[in-house]
């Protein structure tokens, strides 16, 4: 075979086997075999040697036609290739915009932080402040400095969880107070919420963890009737505003004196049903004056100053508002239970 034969030989081969390559890396190979340093372009070329001399430019203008030729093809199918490959790029990445979206399940605040959310903002509307504390306490500020002194029965270790001997869980955020006190003179106007703690099973109206606000005011000449008519702003914005309170007298070793407070029946307004189970009323927190002997105990004189506190569970408070009779649905998270608030 003359080199004029073999050089169209290889171009028709070239342009064949460029026209079934599929993928861009094909072509690369396809470049390598036929133009590469070894490739079978070169390999005639270098056979120009044997050539006479009038046949040597008629074959080497010929060659370069080839080449030429072959580039442009690669070239031509290099373009091809790549626009089909970013055709089907963009379809299977196409986007339905028709489709149904993805809903996101929307989250609500839990019960027991809209009961105390609505508690905090009440009293702060009344000129409290809100107080914070440890919930792992010294004994001496949840007890001790209460009037609780060891060997008396609410220490008992069956309901305080001590870590050790003078350390344990709060039960009470009255603690936070006492530190209040210690640290600040009057006038005091504190609620402090959060959670306690008490060595209690589970069951439907008792949990080891639970909320309380307690409250503390303490300036010169606070009366029980200070008292008295801030639980009734209270009882009335948490259970209605036709809502009565009853003060019951009670004892609390760091109150004297001390009363449990009822308000009448947010259900049939006193007149006894269901929910208050006959009676009208319906227990709902604690309160007092503040004993001489803890205001004495925190460096506040008693002579010149007086006090009202007062305690409310939040959970107990929460299940009257909602209705709820099982204290541990609070507990458990089930998103059923909880979207209904
Ligand atoms: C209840 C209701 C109460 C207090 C808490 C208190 C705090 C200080 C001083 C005096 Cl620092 N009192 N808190 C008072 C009365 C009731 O909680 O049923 N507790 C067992």
């Amino acid at each position: 075979m003359g080199m004029k034969e073999m050089l169209e030989d290889i171009r028709c081969k070239f342009e064949e086997k460029v026209s079934e390559s599929q993928e861009l890396s094909q072509l690369e190979e396809l470049r390598v075999a036929f133009l590469g340093k070894k490739g079978e372009l070169t390999g005639v070329l270098r056979g120009m040697g044997q050539l006479s001399a009038e046949e040597r430019p008629v074959v080497g203008q010929m060659a370069n036609e080839v080449r030429a030729f072959m580039e442009g093809k690669l070239a031509a199918r290099k373009e091809e290739l790549a626009a089909k490959a970013l055709d089907e790029k963009l379809a299977k990445e196409a986007l339905d915009v028709t489709m149904p979206g993805k809903t996101r399940a929307k989250g609500s605040l839990h019960p027991i932080n809209q009961i105390s959310d609505e508690m905090k903002d009440l009293f702060i509307g009344m000129g409290y402040e809100i107080a914070d504390g440890p919930e792992i306490e010294y004994d001496y500020y949840n007890f001790e400095a209460l009037n609780l002194p060891e060997g008396h029965p609410a220490r008992d270790t069956q309901d305080t969880f001590y870590i050790t001997e003078k350390m344990l869980l709060r039960t009470q955020t009255s603690s936070v107070q006492i530190h209040v006190m210690e640290n600040k003179k009057p006038p005091i106007r504190i609620i402090c919420p959060g959670k306690v703690y008490r060595a209690d099973n589970m069951d439907a109206t008792h949990s080891p963890i639970f909320h309380q606000i307690e409250g503390l005011v303490v300036d010169k000449g606070v009366t029980m009737g200070d008292l008295k008519g801030t639980l009734e702003v209270y009882a009335r914005h948490m259970f209605g505003p036709e809502t009565k309170i009853r003060l019951r007298p009670h004892h609390f070793p760091f109150t004297e004196p001390s009363a449990e407070v009822d308000v009448s029946c947010w259900a049939c307004g006193g007149k006894g049903c269901r929910v208050c189970k006959g009676e009208g009323w319906i227990e709902v927190l604690g309160c007092g004056m503040v004993h001489p002997d803890v205001l004495k105990r925190c460096g506040i004189d008693p002579k010149e100053y007086s006090g009202f506190a007062f305690g409310i569970g939040i959970e107990r408070t929460a299940m009257a508002r909602f209705g709820v009779t099982d204290l541990r649905q609070f507990f458990e998270g089930d998103a059923r239970f909880l979207s209904q608030f």
